[in-house]
């Protein structure tokens, strides 16, 4: 029996792009299901995969869902292991790679909403933060071409979808991360250079007209 992929995807989700640049990493093929209206009316099948969180992304693999991205990379890891490993082999490595996946999650994530959220000082302080966050990225990248190493992997794939938020906060004006972090930008290049990376990541312009409404949108409810 053939299997079945499907991924509950919503276009301009960091946390969906990242399951999409696994998954083309492993040449997965899966059928794509995009969540219309994803905040206000969730679909009876997202509802039903993710009953916890109700959040996407959620991968339905032959009928049984994963959740939570950066499990979900994982799991796509362990199944497809033809193609490149996206974890490394050494525990101490994979400890590793987890603990700086997660610290993208407990604080480059919070610090970039934040920005966007805030007015005056809070609106100052998040920058302060975001750009504090990205430079420790950089001190942990050093002179790798990825945050593994030689192979691109999971802390790659968790950080990349928010180069997107760097377009952002540039047309802005609130700062430049190519003048403030240099080296992460030419990770960003090089990440780029992936099909897996180039063909998921949104236009950075749809992205920035989408972020800048939804925002207008909660400032008016
Ligand atoms: C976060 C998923 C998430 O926030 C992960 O998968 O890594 N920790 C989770 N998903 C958002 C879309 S992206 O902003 C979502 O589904 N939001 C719907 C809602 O909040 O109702």
């Amino acid at each position: 029996m053939a299997e079945s992929v499907v991924l509950l995807d919503f276009w301009a989700s960091d946390f969906a792009q990242r399951v999409r640049i696994a998954l083309a990493e492993k040449g997965v093929e899966f059928e794509d299901k995009e969540q219309e209206d994803l905040f206000k009316n969730k679909s009876p099948l997202l509802l039903q995969s993710n009953p916890v969180h109700k959040k996407i992304p959620v991968l339905i693999h032959n009928g049984r869902p994963i959740c939570e991205s950066l499990i979900i990379v994982q799991y796509i890891d362990e199944v497809w292991t033809d193609g490149s490993p996206l974890m490394p082999k050494d525990p101490y490595q994979r400890a590793n790679a987890r603990f700086w996946a997660d610290y993208v999650d407990k604080k480059v994530y919070p610090s970039g909403i934040a920005i966007l959220k805030n007015k005056g000082e809070a609106k100052e302080a998040a920058k302060k933060e975001f750009i504090a966050c990205l430079k420790l990225l950089e001190g942990e990248l050093k002179e790798k071409p990825f945050f593994g190493g030689d192979c691109f992997g999971l802390v790659d794939i968790a950080l990349i979808p928010f180069s997107g938020w760097f377009y952002i906060h540039k047309t802005n004006g609130y700062f430049n991360v190519e003048e403030e972090c240099p080296t992460l930008m030419g990770w960003v290049k090089r990440c780029m250079e992936r099909e897996s990376v180039s063909k998921t990541l949104p236009d950075r312009r749809k992205l920035y007209d989408f972020v800048e409404s939804m925002w207008k949108k909660s400032e008016t409810q």
